[in-house]
């Protein structure tokens, strides 16, 4: 039997026995009763495949272009925060205390080797140097949640244009973190804990707003410092994430580490931002900028009108509001809008329409390239093949996942990635 199963429901099941039970539920769970993600997933079903028969498909190319980057495949690494939980089924049965450091630079190896865009998350368990240079050449996005410090939102970009990141992801979605109730009821905010925020841990800005905030609490109540943090200090601590009790305090004893726990939950996000704003963002980068969340027309026009180069299509796999609308239904809507609104101009570069949110499979990869994406996010499958195999099972999952995408397209009549539209789907 493969270690790392083909089936998307066996590889679930697999990864599942090997992970620790808040380490599944963060990673699979969604919002409240869990409605979206399994919508995400039915909606593929929803859309059916039409097969063709005495097409020359003798020679197939999955490659397709990216922001004039040439790719083997229209797949990229969706960001995922916190990747060092997914690592922690290698500690066996009760204990945590020990969680290998290897998570990014497995999903990194894998990424170089099959030559497919990685997009770093701003909540990486590994410096986004770190990274880059496990990348070597190989190409890199940066995702960015858009921090109310202006300070380290410039820190982030700037490091991520030294990082060789050619395209900056915000993802929009996430200003408040959603009702996410596997996590809530086992007490688990990743966050909370030092893994979860080490990209914001090695940068020079929130350092500075760290230790600002260390030198406060001394000068304002030097015999605290060194306390364990009370139930009023850990409720401060949540002030972001407001309705999430029960964050794991190991961390948080040393008057550092918990004011970087503080610090983290009051610079993350804001939620007074507009579309106005995105010209500001504009500003800071010469590099192509992707709004990620987008699920309405309208918003995928007002992101282009103020600035945005790409529109990400995505409800966050299902991890924000419960009951959403499933992200592929939204898919079609979008992409028409964007393109109808950027026009056809010949001179101008075509907008990128990408798509995550519910793929697991290959047939899922054609479903969503048929509905108008030029190339999707994979996440919660190849985090699954991590927690199996380490990069090996990255490395399987995501081949298992280009081999049924080139399958389909010959059964489908498609040699090429390109030509794959509404007319390979019934209606
Ligand atoms: C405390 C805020 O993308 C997820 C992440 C969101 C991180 C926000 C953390 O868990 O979906």
């Amino acid at each position: 039997r493969p270690v790392v199963p083909t089936s998307p429901d066996a590889l679930a099941a697999a990864a599942r026995r090997r992970m620790t039970r808040t380490a599944w539920s963060y990673l699979a769970g969604g919002a409240g009763a869990q409605r979206t993600v399994a919508a995400n997933r039915e909606a593929f079903g929803r859309y059916r495949i039409v097969p063709r028969q005495m097409v020359d498909v003798g020679q197939r190319s999955l490659a397709t272009t990216m922001l004039g980057r040439d790719l083997p495949a229209p797949v990229l690494f969706a960001p995922v925060g916190a990747l060092e939980v997914a690592v922690q089924h290698q500690l066996g049965r009760g204990g945590r205390g020990a969680a290998p450091r290897n998570a990014e630079p497995a999903l990194a190896d894998a990424a170089r080797d099959l030559g497919l865009p990685l997009v770093i998350s701003s909540q990486a368990s590994t410096p986004m140097e770190d990274t880059a240079a496990t990348l070597g050449d190989s190409p890199r996005w940066f995702q960015l949640y858009w921090s109310s410090d202006d300070a380290l939102v410039e820190s982030f970009v700037a490091r991520a244009e030294a990082s060789g990141c050619t395209a900056i992801v915000v993802t929009l979605d996430t200003h408040v973190l959603g009702w996410r109730t596997m996590d809530l009821d086992l007490g688990y905010l990743p966050f909370a804990r030092a893994e979860g925020i080490a990209q914001y841990l090695s940068d020079p800005v929130f350092q500075q707003l760290v230790e600002a905030r260390v030198r406060a609490t001394a000068s304002s109540d030097p015999g605290t410092t060194t306390a364990r943090p009370t139930v009023a200090a850990v409720r401060s601590l949540l002030s972001m994430a407001a309705h999430h009790p029960g964050p794991t305090l190991r961390n948080l004893t040393q008057p550092y580490a918990r004011a970087a726990v503080e610090t983290f939950l009051d610079v993350f996000s804001r939620s007074t931002l507009t579309w106005t704003d995105l010209a500001w963002l504009r500003e800071r980068t010469t590099l192509p900028l992707l709004v990620k969340g987008i699920q309405h027309p309208d918003d995928a026009r007002a992101a282009l009108d103020h600035g945005a180069d790409g529109i990400i299509v995505s409800n966050h796999g299902g991890r924000q509001v419960d009951n959403a609308v499933a992200a592929l239904d939204t898919l079609a809507p979008v992409a028409d809008a964007v393109r109808t609104h950027a026009g056809t101009d010949p001179a101008q570069p075509p907008v990128p329409v990408l798509f995550d949110s519910g793929i697991r499979t290959g047939a899922d990869v054609f479903t969503a390239l048929a509905l108008g994406a030029d190339a999707v996010l994979l996440g919660r499958p190849w985090v699954y093949g991590l927690a199996l195999a380490g990069a090996d099972g990255v490395r399987a999952v995501t081949e298992h996942v280009l081999a049924e995408l080139d399958l389909t397209m010959a059964l489908a009549g498609v040699t090429e990635t390109g030509q794959i539209g509404r007319h390979n789907l019934a209606v």
